[in-house]
């Protein structure tokens, strides 16, 4: 039987070095012979994620709950894909999943819970890697661009919904790491790499759901918050 690979996520704030902290995990992982595929969510490229990218740039408005619960579906778009990969040995590195979903919504005003609803079963990452910035030294790398949660109050907020998933991931047992990325990419890319090889041989068949109850006879890492 093929070993499962590991779900890795990285989050973090807009300009925490997300985006480059996961290519250079995967040029890493690759240089090592593992397959891996690299994730970035949105998903900009399908049909979902072209409305997403339109409400992004402000080209286009929609009600909140209506652009969460698109957010959420251009993630269950690849769902079945990637428990397949992680099925037959490939490692997935995720740019974003459902905790940005709930933090960038409910700081709007939205319920939490309710936030959470729509994400409820998708695959559970096995370590999400939450990139931690002070929104003013993220904007002073260079500034923020022009889409529509690129403003210092929205990036405090929205650390502040982080730091409450961040306390209920971990309570329910999950692996969940803050990692200092006001440092260099270099400081950066050492610590994500400690944490990835913490988990590399430890992951467990099947891959789990994300906030599900556990099913009579169930067993795998089941997060439920
Ligand atoms: P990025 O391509 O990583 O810069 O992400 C684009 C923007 O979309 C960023 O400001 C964060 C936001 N975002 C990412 N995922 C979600 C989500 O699930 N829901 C909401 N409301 N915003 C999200």
């Amino acid at each position: 039987m093929t070993r499962r690979a590991p779900f890795i996520v990285v989050e973090g704030l807009d300009r925490s070095g997300k985006s480059t902290q996961a290519s250079i995990l995967c040029d890493h992982l690759t240089s090592l012979g593992l397959p891996v595929e690299l994730f970035k969510f949105p998903d900009r490229r399908t049909a979902i994620g072209k409305m997403i990218d339109s409400y992004l740039r402000s080209e286009s408005d929609l009600d909140d709950r209506a652009i969460h619960l698109l957010f959420s579906a251009n993630r269950w778009e690849l769902a079945s894909t990637i428990s397949s990969h992680l099925e037959k040995g490939t490692t997935i590195i995720a740019d974003r999943y459902a905790f940005s979903g709930i933090a960038f919504s409910a700081r709007k005003g939205l319920s939490y819970k309710w936030c959470q609803a729509p994400d409820v079963g998708l695959p559970a990452p096995d370590l999400t890697m939450f990139l931690d910035i002070e929104p003013d030294i993220a904007q002073a790398r260079g500034g923020y661009g022009t889409e529509r949660y690129e403003q210092e109050e929205v990036q405090r907020d929205v650390r502040q919904v982080f730091e409450r998933i961040e306390k209920e991931m971990t309570h329910a047992g999950a692996r969940w790491v803050k990692i200092d990325a006001g440092r260099t990419q270099k400081e950066v890319s050492q610590d994500v790499w400690v944490h990835v090889q913490s988990i590399l041989d430890s992951v467990h068949h099947p891959v789990g759901t994300l906030w599900e109850e556990p099913q009579e006879g169930t067993l795998g890492s089941i997060v439920k918050v």
